[in-house]
C-alpha cells in the first residue's frame, strides 16, 4: 500500500543508527540472550528488543486506528492476541474457519519490535494488516509513546490495551521459558534465586517490571478513552465481564444479536488455554524471534494458571516481591495482586 512501505534505503539508515548506538550501551547479564543492554533507561535484548525498538522509532508510521497490545512479557500476550484478533475481525471468520484455529495468535498479532527488526518481512506483514491493524508491543510506555510521535492528544482514536499480570507469576514463567531457550542456546542455566535477584533489580528485558505497569497505569489515568488497563487475574476471574469492556473499548460493543448467539462465549471458548494450546499450529509451530532465535510456538503454553509461583517461590520471596509491588505501586493508587 502506498506510504505504508519502508523504503530500502530507510531501513538502512535506520540499521544504521542501531549499529553506531549498541557499542555505546550499559550491559549487563540477560536471560533469553547472554546480555541485555541498557536503551533509554530500559533493558532490552541487543538484537531482538533493541533493534527492534530503534527501528521501529524510526520508521512506524501510526495510523489513527490503530489498535496497541501492550505487555510486559509473559503477562498474557498470546491470549489477549487472541482476545483482540477475535473481537476485532468476528464479521470476517465463520467460527469453523476462523485463522487461530490454524495459525499462531503470533501469526494474527505481531510484534511491533520483532517486524521492524526484520527487514525481509516487514513490507509484506504490513501489506496484508486489515484495518484496523492490530500490533503487540513490549515496550515499556515512555519508549512506546515516542512511536505515536507525541502525547496521545494527538492521536484520539489509537487504542492501547494494557495487560499487566502478577509479578510472582510473570517471574516464574519467564524462568520456566528462559530454562528452554537458554537450554537450546546452550546457554548455562539460571538458576531461580539468581533470576528473582534479577527480577527485584528490575534487570530483566523490558524491565523494570514494576516501571513497566506504572508506565501503562499512569497513561490509563492520563488518557482513558486511549489507553484500558486490565490484568490477567480479573480476566480469568471474569471474562466474560471484560471481554465486554474490552470491546466497548474498541469501538466493538457486541450487539444484542451477537449477545443471543453467545458470540461472548465463543470467543472466549476459542482464545482459552484448553483451546488454543491444542491447535496444531501452537503445538507443533515455530515463531522467529530474530535471524537466529526460533522458538516453537509450544513454549507460549504452558500452564496458564493464576498463582503457579506458589509451587516455587520461598515464603520470603515471594513477601518480599509483595513489599516491592506495594512500595512501587502505594502512591499511585494501584491496587491490584494483592491477593494473587
Ligand atoms: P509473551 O509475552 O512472551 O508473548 P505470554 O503469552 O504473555 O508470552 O506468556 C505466556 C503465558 O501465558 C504462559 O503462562 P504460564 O507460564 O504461567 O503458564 C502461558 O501458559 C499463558 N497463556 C498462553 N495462552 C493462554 C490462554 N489462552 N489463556 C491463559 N493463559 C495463557
Amino acid at each position: 500500500m502506498e506510504g505504508e512501505n519502508v523504503e530500502v534505503l530507510e531501513y538502512d539508515k535506520a540499521y544504521e543508527k542501531y549499529m553506531n548506538i549498541i557499542p555505546t550501551l550499559e550491559k549487563n547479564k540477560g536471560w533469553i540472550t547472554e546480555h541485555l543492554v541498557k536503551y533509554q533507561g530500559i533493558w532490552l535484548t541487543p538484537k531482538g528488543g533493541l533493534k527492534g525498538v530503534i527501528m521501529s522509532q524510526q520508521l512506524f508510521k501510526s495510523k489513527p486506528n490503530d489498535i496497541f497490545l501492550a505487555t510486559f512479557p509473559k503477562s498474557g500476550t498470546t491470549w489477549f492476541k487472541a482476545i483482540i484478533f477475535s473481537i476485532i475481525n468476528r464479521k470476517l471468520f465463520s467460527p469453523n474457519e476462523h485463522p487461530l484455529l490454524n495459525s499462531s495468535p503470533h501469526e494474527c498479532v505481531p510484534f511491533l519490535e520483532l517486524l521492524y527488526s526484520n527487514k525481509e518481512n516487514l513490507n509484506s506483514t504490513l501489506e496484508h494488516l486489515q484495518s484496523p491493524r492490530i500490533f503487540a508491543t513490549h515496550s515499556p510506555y515512555p519508549l512506546f509513546s515516542q512511536l505515536l510521535g507525541s502525547n496521545l492528544t494527538t492521536s484520539p482514536t489509537v487504542k492501547i490495551v494494557y495487560v499487566a499480570r502478577n509479578p510472582k507469576d510473570v517471574l516464574i514463567s519467564t524462568w520456566e521459558f528462559t530454562k528452554k531457550l537458554r537450554h537450546e542456546a546452550n546457554l548455562p542455566l539460571i538458576s531461580l534465586q539468581e533470576a528473582y535477584d534479577m527480577f527485584c533489580q528490575g534487570l530483566i528485558h523490558f524491565g523494570s517490571y514494576w516501571d513497566h505497569v506504572l508506565g501503562y497505569y499512569k497513561a490509563s489515568l492520563m488518557y482513558p478513552k486511549n489507553v484500558l488497563f486490565l490484568s490477567y487475574e480479573t480476566m480469568k476471574d471474569d471474562p466474560s465481564f471484560w471481554v465486554r469492556k474490552l470491546a466497548d473499548f474498541l469501538d466493538q460493543g457486541f450487539t444484542k444479536e451477537e449477545e443471543g448467539e453467545g458470540l461472548v462465549k465463543k470467543i472466549l471458548d476459542l482464545c482459552s488455554f484448553e483451546s488454543l494450546s491444542k491447535v496444531g499450529a501452537n503445538k507443533s509451530g515455530i515463531q522467529r524471534f530474530t535471524s537466529h532465535v526460533m522458538v516453537p510456538s509450544s513454549y507460549f503454553f504452558r500452564k496458564g494458571v493464576v498463582g503457579d509461583w506458589r509451587k516455587y517461590l520461598t515464603m520470603e520471596m515471594a513477601q518480599h516481591l509483595d513489599e516491592i509491588t506495594k512500595c512501587k505501586f502505594e502512591s499511585s493508587g494501584l491496587s491490584c495482586f494483592r491477593s494473587s
